[in-house]
């Protein structure tokens, strides 16, 4: 089993397209293991895009991240991280395959409704940027011999 980071942006709240998005990962079989609304400050943004923060395109990519609250999940099941990553599609809205979120939600490379760990090493940390342990809740749904066979984890 993986955990993964997953973020609502800004776009996604402000579309209304919280409930839609999470219904999408609740009927792929992945489990809710932990979720908040916030504000990401300037800081937060600077920790969560370090890869980008000396990038030209940064900026507005923080003017974005924090112009409205988002939501934080993490998102557990089997191959959790590739699985989130594929059903989010490419990074640019146009280029998107339809059927995947993007695909079929986005028109736009900033505006790309959420975000997904993509290794396991972007998981590890980035859930730590948002939850701390005991926020976590794991359990078993009783219904997951309706997901997947025993012998499938
Ligand atoms: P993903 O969310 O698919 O992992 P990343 O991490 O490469 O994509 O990019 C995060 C965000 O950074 C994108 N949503 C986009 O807003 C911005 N971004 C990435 N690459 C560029 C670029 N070449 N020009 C402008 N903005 C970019």
């Amino acid at each position: 089993m993986q955990k993964t980071l997953v973020l609502l942006k800004p776009d996604c709240v402000e579309r209304r397209l919280i409930g839609e998005i999470i219904g999408r990962f609740e009927n792929k079989g992945l489990n809710v293991v932990a979720m908040k609304m916030l504000r990401v400050t300037p800081a937060l943004s600077k920790q969560h895009y370090a890869e980008h923060v000396s990038k030209s395109f940064y900026p507005n990519l923080e003017s974005f991240i924090t112009s409205s609250p988002i939501v934080a999940l993490a998102l557990e099941g089997l191959e959790a991280i590739r699985v989130v990553r594929d059903m989010l599609g490419a990074t640019n809205g146009l280029k998107a395959a339809p059927g995947t979120i993007r695909g079929d939600f986005s028109s736009s490379r900033q505006m790309n409704l959420v975000h997904a760990s993509d290794s396991e090493e972007s998981a590890t940390r980035e859930l730590a940027l948002y939850f701390q342990p005991s926020e976590v809740c794991e359990y078993t749904p009783t219904l997951v011999g309706s997901f997947r066979a025993s012998d499938e984890s």
